[in-house]
């Protein structure tokens, strides 16, 4: 097993995170009454700014807070709603030195978010927003483009792909070339199959099996499989919170293959599956003998 070569560096609003080492964490913080996996859990602020700071402490290397649930069928939720939920949540994990991506796909949103000390905007419309490309380029922000097919209102009404692996590879570097174009740096940017977004099982499954040429396009590739539905479907387990297991096959595999960031609820369980994929695959990175 050979781990293609990440970038050495993913380049951020105010610091550099170095892909080197092992493959980093990103744990999830959803502000959501309704998203699929923890709504409402980390609905209440204080609430949520804890379980950030927890995440943070078992070793996250970023924390992703987001104000607005994108599971299919989620409602839509305005932009002031968005920035009550999120901004006081990224302000208080900032302050307290955390590494913070705002998932928002709203430029009024990433901006009060990145005044707020959010590092990275996680755009999973890929800039649709008007407004967004100029905003994270004048920020200097990182950047996250996911993809995905249709809207969370739709993208699970029958997913169709000639080509699923070549068309989401394609459309993720056209996407990186309209942020080039605005004036994102080209080291800012983090490319996303975006599993789960207009996918069947299968389509998750034959783009994870073929991450390699995402890996090759030189960005650092960013991967969330976490407690979504085609593992419970793998696995025949119901409840979001009980597809940790199955959510660490995939995060080691990731890590062997030179993902350089996942996506996850479970940081402290996703960072020993990368240490030990690592200790494997990158013998350098393994623990001090
Ligand atoms: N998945 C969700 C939300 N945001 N952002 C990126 N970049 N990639 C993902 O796969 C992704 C995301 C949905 O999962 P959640 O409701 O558990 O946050």
């Amino acid at each position: 097993m050979k781990a293609t070569a990440r970038p050495a560096a993913w380049a951020l609003r105010s610091r550099r995170l170095s892909l080197r080492e092992r493959t980093l964490v990103m744990g999830i913080v959803n502000v959501t009454p309704d998203s699929f996996s923890d709504g409402g859990r980390y609905y209440d602020a204080a609430a949520a700014i804890a379980h950030g700071s927890r995440l943070w402490a078992e070793g996250a290397d970023l924390v992703d807070v987001g104000g607005e649930s994108t599971r299919p069928g989620a409602a839509d939720v305005s932009s002031h709603e968005e920035i009550q939920r999120v901004v006081p949540v990224v302000e208080a994990l900032a302050a307290q030195g955390v590494v913070v991506s705002v998932d928002t796909s709203k430029a009024e949103v990433a901006e009060a978010a990145l005044d707020a000390g959010a590092e990275v905007v996680n755009d999973v419309t890929a800039l649709r927003d008007a407004g967004m490309a100029e905003l994270v380029a004048s920020r200097r922000a990182g950047l996250v483009l996911m993809h995905m097919l249709g809207t969370p209102r739709t993208m699970q009404r029958d997913p169709q792909y000639e080509d699923v692996v070549a068309e989401v590879r394609s459309f993720l570097l056209q996407r990186a070339e309209v942020a080039t174009q605005a004036g994102v740096d080209r080291e800012r940017i983090a490319i996303d199959p975006g599993i789960g977004f207009g996918k069947t099982v299968e389509h998750n499954l034959l783009l994870l099996r073929h991450l390699d040429g995402l890996l090759a396009t030189g960005y650092p590739v960013l991967v969330g499989t976490s407690r979504k539905s085609f593992l419970g479907t793998i696995v025949g387990i119901e409840e979001p919170e009980r597809r940790d297991v199955a959510t660490t096959a995939t995060v080691a595999l990731a890590a062997a293959t030179g993902v350089a960031v996942v996506r996850v609820h479970n940081v402290a369980q996703a960072l020993q599956a990368i240490q030990v994929a690592s200790a494997i695959v990158q013998p350098q990175s393994g623990p001090p003998r």
